[in-house]
C-alpha cells in the first residue's frame, strides 16, 4: 500500500484499503453518467477507498487532479483522457513517484510504459459496424433519390480517441460504396446541444441530407430535435445512425426516430477495480483489455429495452 502509516484493524486484521484516484472527463453524456456510477459502485463494492473528480471536459483540470493525487501518495491512478495528447509529463510524474496507472474508456498517444493497461471499447471497430450497417442499407438510404446518399457526421469532442477512431472506422467501410458520401462533419462535443445546434447549421445549408452519422446517441438525441423543428421525420426523412446505446438513445430506436445503434460499454467499473487490485499485487495484467458489445437495430431495440441497465 503507498502509505507507511497503514491502519490496522483493531482486532489486528490489516483491513489495509486501496486508495485510488480517478480523474473523470466530465458529466458531458448519458454514457459519462453510466460510466462514473458503475466506478462509484465498483469501488464502495471492492472496498476500495476511491477520490474521484470530474475534469468538466478540460485536459488541465484532469492533469490537475493527477498531480493531486500523486501529492496524495495514492495506491493507484486511473482516468479516461479527455483527449489522446498532452499527458505524457503527468504520466512521467506518476512513474517517478511508483504509482501506477490505469487507462480507462479513451486513450492515450503515450509511451505504453507509462501505464499499465488500457481498459476500454475498440472504437475503430465501433466506427466500422456504422458504416458497414449504411453499406448493408445502401438500398433505402438514398432517401430524396437523387442517387448520392448524402451523410452529414456530427464528430466527438476534439482530439478525443472515440471521435478519432469513429470516424476513421466509418469511412473505411463507406469505401465501398461511391454512392455514399460524407458531405459535411462538424464536433458536437458529444453533447445533446452540440448535437441539435450542429444539426440545425447543417439543415440551413443543405436540403439534401439522407442520413446522420453521431459519434454518440446525445448528439443523435439532439439532432432528431432539429430535424423534428425543420418539420421532418427523423428515422424517415432523414437516418440516423448513433453509438453508444445508452436508454435514452434505445427508447428513440425503438421509437423508429433512430435506425441503428452500435453499442459502447461504459460498465467499466468492476473490470477497473479487479485489474486495480491485480496491478497493486504486483501481478502481470493484459496491456489491453477490451470491452465486450453488440450493436442494435429497431426491431432488436424492442426487444432488449427493458432490461438496458443504462
Ligand atoms: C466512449 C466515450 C464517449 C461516449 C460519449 O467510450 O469516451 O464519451 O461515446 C462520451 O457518450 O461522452
Ligand atoms: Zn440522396
Amino acid at each position: 500500500c503507498g502509505s507507511d502509516d497503514a491502519a490496522s484493524g483493531s482486532d489486528g486484521s490489516d483491513d489495509v484499503k486501496i486508495t485510488m484516484g480517478f480523474a473523470q472527463v466530465g458529466a458531458e453524456s448519458g454514457w459519462r453518467t453510466a460510466n462514473t456510477k458503475s466506478i462509484q459502485e465498483s469501488a464502495a463494492d471492492a472496498g476500495i477507498d476511491l477520490k474521484f473528480t470530474d475534469a468538466q471536459g478540460k485536459q488541465e483540470n484532469q492533469i490537475q487532479a493527477i498531480r493531486s493525487y500523486i501529492q496524495q501518495k495514492v495506491d493507484v491512478i486511473a482516468f479516461s483522457p479527455v483527449v489522446e495528447t498532452g499527458f505524457d509529463a503527468v504520466l512521467q510524474e506518476a512513474k517517478a513517484a511508483n504509482i501506477p496507472v490505469i487507462l480507462t474508456d479513451r486513450a492515450v498517444d503515450a509511451d505504453p510504459s507509462l501505464y499499465k493497461t488500457f481498459l476500454g471499447s475498440d472504437f475503430v471497430v465501433e466506427g466500422e459496424k456504422a458504416g458497414q450497417w449504411l453499406v448493408d442499407n445502401a438500398k433505402d438510404s438514398d432517401v430524396n433519390g437523387d442517387g448520392t446518399i448524402n451523410v452529414v457526421q456530427l464528430e466527438g469532442t476534439t482530439g478525443a480517441a472515440p471521435a478519432i477512431d469513429r470516424a476513421e472506422g466509418f469511412a473505411d467501410k463507406i469505401k465501398a460504396d461511391d454512392s455514399i458520401e460524407v458531405t459535411a462533419s462538424q464536433t458536437g462535443d458529444f453533447t445533446r446541444d452540440g448535437g441539435k445546434q450542429v444539426m440545425e447549421s447543417f439543415l440551413q445549408s443543405d436540403d439534401s441530407i439522407d442520413v446522420v452519422f453521431a459519434h454518440n446517441d446525445d448528439m443523435g438525441l439532439g439532432a432528431i430535435e432539429a430535424i423534428e423543428a425543420a418539420g421532418l421525420e427523423p428515422g424517415k426523412d432523414i437516418k440516423i445512425i448513433t453509438i453508444d446505446a445508452v436508454k435514452d438513445g434505445m427508447t428513440a430506436l425503438s421509437e423508429g426516430k433512430i435506425n441503428y445503434i452500435v453499442e459502447c460499454n461504459p460498465l467499466l467499473g468492476p473490470q477497473l477495480m479487479d485489474l486495480a487490485q491485480q496491478v497493486i499485487d504486483g501481478e502481470e495484467v493484459p496491456a489491453r483489455v477490451l470491452t465486450e458489445e453488440s450493436a442494435f437495430d429497431q426491431a432488436q431495440a424492442k426487444d432488449v429495452l427493458a432490461d438496458r441497465q443504462y
